[in-house]
């Protein structure tokens, strides 16, 4: 309760982080982008986590000031990057079901890719299975007006939710990012290679670009590369780290 007052004054008093964990693809390991992540570094609690403030946000409707100022954070760090040389990298930012349902999500959005001069494509907006079947015809109206802006839409947290694969058709997302729970167990001898590869021929079939998150393992990035998997993302590859550190993933990447 105390946390839910102190997050009106947040943004105000820049507290608020964006932490950036890299996207590979999977053949060759180029650096192809981020998954912007919120931290709030509060002034005496230390570093918090999202999952510690962002389900009271959600239902106090304070987090659609914090996904505005999410996305406008990303926009300038993206910007930033690009001129820096780095103009093929895109950022994912996490959608909550109240931002995703919001009317002026498209102003926002807009608004915020001309003010910082970016492709809209450059952006990719993440929003988990269960928001996107929730309401599937909305969802694919929306998605719809968003990939019209431009913008790219990745279904989040694959596989745990209720996909219904007849609505996952109708969605027209780019890119399914398959759960960590999958990815978590997988190794050569497992069964869950083999439920993972039926995901990859399914999302192939759809033509969506198919992301695993939570690659841990040599082992794991060597499956899911063999597998066709076309980006990785994990502790093994980078942990999220503020934007000043993230140089750190090019060394790897080349
Ligand atoms: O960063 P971490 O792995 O602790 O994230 C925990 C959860 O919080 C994840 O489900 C992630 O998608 C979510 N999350 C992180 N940043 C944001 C954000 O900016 N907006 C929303 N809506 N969710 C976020
Ligand atoms: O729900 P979403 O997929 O957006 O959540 C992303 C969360 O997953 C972030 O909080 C991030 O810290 C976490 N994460 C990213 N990579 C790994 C990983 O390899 N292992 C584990 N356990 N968590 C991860
Ligand atoms: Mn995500
Ligand atoms: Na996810």
């Amino acid at each position: 309760l105390e946390l839910a007052n102190d997050l009106w004054q947040a943004i105000d008093r820049q507290e608020m982080r964006l932490f950036y964990q890299p996207k590979f693809r999977s053949s060759g390991s180029e650096l192809i982008g981020f998954e912007a992540l919120l931290r709030w570094q509060h002034p005496t609690r230390g570093l918090l986590m999202p999952d510690l403030f962002l389900p009271r946000a959600e239902k106090t409707g304070q987090i659609v000031a914090l996904g505005n100022w999410v996305i406008n954070e990303a926009c300038r760090q993206l910007k930033q990057w690009h001129k820096e040389g780095n103009s093929r990298w895109t950022v994912s930012v996490n959608l909550s079901a109240l931002q995703f349902h919001q009317r002026d999500l498209l102003n926002t959005l807009a608004q915020a890719l001309s003010h910082h001069q970016l492709p809209s494509g450059a952006l990719m907006l993440e929003i988990t299975e269960t928001i996107a079947m929730r309401d599937p015809l909305f969802s694919q109206l929306r998605i719809r007006e968003l990939q019209q802006l431009g913008v790219k839409i990745a279904i989040d947290n694959f596989g745990i939710g209720y996909a219904n694969l007849l609505h996952l058709k109708h969605l027209e997302a780019s890119e399914l990012k398959i759960d960590r729970s999958f990815i978590n167990c997988l190794r050569a001898d497992s069964e869950d290679a083999t439920v993972v590869s039926a995901m990859l021929t399914l999302a192939q079939s759809l033509n969506l670009s198919m992301v695993a998150e939570g690659v841990e393992t040599e082992e794991q990035q060597r499956l899911l590369t063999g597998l066709g998997f076309d980006a990785l993302q994990g502790y093994l590859l980078g942990k999220p780290t503020p934007a000043e550190y993230v140089s750190e993933f090019m060394t790897i990447a080349s």
